[in-house]
C-alpha cells in the first residue's frame, strides 16, 4: 500500500531551511577545497621582479618540488610562466611563500595523484573500455614484450637490433622496419623516451610502428616513405629512467647513473652528446636536472645511440627525436644562436608540418631553431646527429602546452600521436624529395 504525505511549509520556515542548506553546502565546499591540499598539485605563476625570481629559484631548490617549466631553476626569468609540481606535503608552505612575496598563482592541476593513477591503470581487462593498446601508457616490461611480439608477428619486415644496454644493464632495442631490399636504400631514425617523465614519447614510437605496419599499402604517404626508406625506431632510449617513473618518482627526467662524488643520480641524456658539450644551457652539477655527465657520451645510453648512428650515417638521412611537452618542432642548432647551413630548408619543412597540424587538427605548433625558439641547450642528440652529417634533424615536443603537461591523460594519446605522425610524414616525404635522384623518385598514386 502506498501512502502520500503532503508537507505544508510556511514561508519563514522555508527561508530558514534554505539558509541551512546553503550553509551546509558551503561547509562541504570548504572541506573539499581543503582536501585538495592533501593532493600533489601543479601550480602556474610568473615572477615579476628579480627578487621574486630568486624566491622561486629557492623554492624549487629547497622544497621537494619538480620544475616542469622551465627545465631548471637557472632558466626562471621575470615575466615568464613557471609550471611547478608541488607534492601534497609542501603544497601549503609553497603557496604561502608565493603569497607572502606578492605572487598570485593558478592551480593548473588540483589533483595530480588522480591523473597519475589514471595513467597507470591498465584497463585492457575492462570490457567497457573502448581504448586500444596504443591509446594507453605501458610499463617497460610491456614495451619489451610488445617489441618481441611485433618482430614475431612481422618476420619479413621487422627486425630487432640490440644496440647496447643502459646503466642498469637493460637492453636498448631498436626495431628496423624494412619493406624491401632495394640497393642503396635510405633510412630514417626515430627515438623516443630520452627523458623519462615524457610518457607520450614512447607512446608515439609504438603508435608509429603500429601505423606503419597497418597502413603500408593503404595510405599513400606511409607507403612512399616505407618503400623508399628503412626506419630505425628506438622506443625507449632511457629505460632505467622510464622504469623509475613507473615505480618511484613520476617526475624523473634523467637516466639513473650514480655520481659517486655527490651521491646524486642521473645525467640528462640530451646534454650528454658531443655537441658543444656542457657549455651554457647545461650543468656540470650532478644534482641538476640538466647535468651533462662526466664527459661526452659518458652515459651508456647516449653512447649506444651515437655508435649506431655513426655506423649508419651513410644511409640515415633523417634524425627524429620525440619529447614533450609544449608543442614545438625544433631543429639545429640548440647549442648556438648561429644558423645551420640548411636553416631555410629545415624552417620550410617545420613550417609545412606545423601548418598541416593546424589545418587538420586545429592545434598550434611553434617551430624554429632550438636556441632561438626555446633556449640554449648544448649536448643534444639532434645537434650531434646534424653535425655527424644527418642534415635533416628534428626534435618534436608533443602535446600539450601545460594543461596536463607530463601527465597527459591516456584519452589524449591518439590526438597527440596523430598530429606528430602527420608532421613525421610531411618531413620524411620532403627528405625523400630532397635526397632522391630523379630516376628513383618516390612512387605516386
Ligand atoms: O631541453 C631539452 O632537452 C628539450 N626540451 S625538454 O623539455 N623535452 O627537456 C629540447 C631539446 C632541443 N634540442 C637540444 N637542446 N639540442
Ligand atoms: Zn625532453
Amino acid at each position: 500500500m502506498q501512502t502520500t504525505v503532503t508537507l505544508k511549509v510556511d514561508p519563514d520556515t522555508m527561508s530558514t531551511m534554505l539558509i541551512f542548506l546553503l550553509l551546509t553546502s558551503l561547509v562541504a565546499l570548504l572541506k573539499t577545497g581543503h582536501s585538495t591540499e592533501t593532493r600533489d598539485q601543479i601550480l602556474s605563476f610568473s615572477p615579476k621582479t628579480q627578487h621574486q625570481v630568486d624566491i622561486v629559484r629557492n623554492i624549487s631548490i629547497q622544497y621537494e618540488t619538480a620544475l616542469w617549466q622551465p627545465v631548471a631553476p637557472h632558466y626562471i626569468q621575470e615575466e615568464t610562466q613557471v609550471h611547478l609540481f608541488v607534492p601534497a606535503a609542501s603544497s601549503e608552505r609553497v603557496k604561502a611563500l608565493l603569497q607572502m612575496h606578492g605572487m598570485s598563482h593558478e592551480v593548473l592541476l588540483a589533483n595530480a595523484n588522480e591523473l597519475m593513477e589514471m595513467q597507470t591503470r591498465n584497463d585492457s581487462t575492462d570490457p567497457r573500455s573502448s581504448s586500444s593498446f596504443y591509446e594507453r601508457y605501458h610499463s617497460l616490461e610491456d614495451i619489451y614484450y610488445w617489441i618481441n611480439r611485433t618482430a614475431h608477428d612481422f618476420p619479413n619486415t621487422v627486425k630487432v637490433i640490440l644496440i647496447g644496454s643502459s646503466y642498469e644493464k637493460r637492453p636498448l632495442y631498436v626495431l628496423k622496419l624494412s619493406m624491401n631490399d632495394n640497393p642503396n636504400k635510405k633510412a630514417m631514425w626515430l627515438d623516443c623516451g630520452i627523458h623519462a617523465r615524457e610518457w607520450v614519447s614512447p607512446a608515439f614510437c609504438l603508435w608509429f610502428v603500429h601505423y606503419s605496419l597497418s597502413f603500408h599499402q593503404q595510405n599513400v604517404d606511409i607507403t612512399n616513405i616505407l618503400d623508399n626508406m628503412d626506419v630505425y625506431i628506438l622506443p625507449v632510449m632511457n629505460p632505467d629512467g622510464y622504469k623509475y617513473t613507473w615505480t618511484t618518482n613520476r617526475m624523473w627526467r634523467k637516466n639513473r647513473s650514480i655520481s659517486k662524488s655527490s651521491g646524486c643520480f642521473g645525467a640528462d641524456l640530451n646534454r650528454n652528446f658531443d655537441a658543444n658539450w656542457c657549455t651554457e644551457g647545461a650543468s656540470s652539477n650532478p644534482c641538476s636536472e640538466i647535468y651533462c655527465g662526466a664527459f661526452p657520451e659518458s652515459e651508456p645510453e647516449s653512447q649506444a645511440v651515437a655508435n649506431f648512428l655513426r655506423s649508419h650515417k651513410d644511409s640515415i638521412q633523417l634524425y627524429l627525436t620525440i619529447h614533450s611537452y609544449s608543442q614545438m618542432l625544433l631543429f639545429p642548432y640548440s647549442y648556438t644562436l648561429e644558423e645551420s647551413d640548411n636553416h631555410n630548408d629545415l624552417l620550410e619543412m617545420a613550417q609545412e608540418a606545423a601548418q598541416k597540424i593546424r589545418r587538420y587538427y586545429r592545434n598550434i605548433y611553434r617551430y624554429g631553431a632550438g636556441a632561438k625558439t626555446i633556449y640554449l641547450a648544448p649536448g643534444g642528440s639532434d645537434d650531434w646527429a646534424y653535425n655527424l652529417g644527418i642534415k635533416y634533424s628534428f626534435t618534436f615536443e608533443l602535446q600539450d602546452r601545460g594543461r596536463y603537461g607530463f601527465l597527459l591523460p591516456p584519452s589524449q594519446i591518439s590526438s597527440a600521436c596523430n598530429e606528430a605522425l602527420l608532421a613525421t610524414k610531411v618531413i620524411a616525404l620532403k627528405v625523400l624529395e630532397k635526397t632522391q635522384s630523379p630516376t628513383s623518385a618516390p612512387r605516386t598514386f
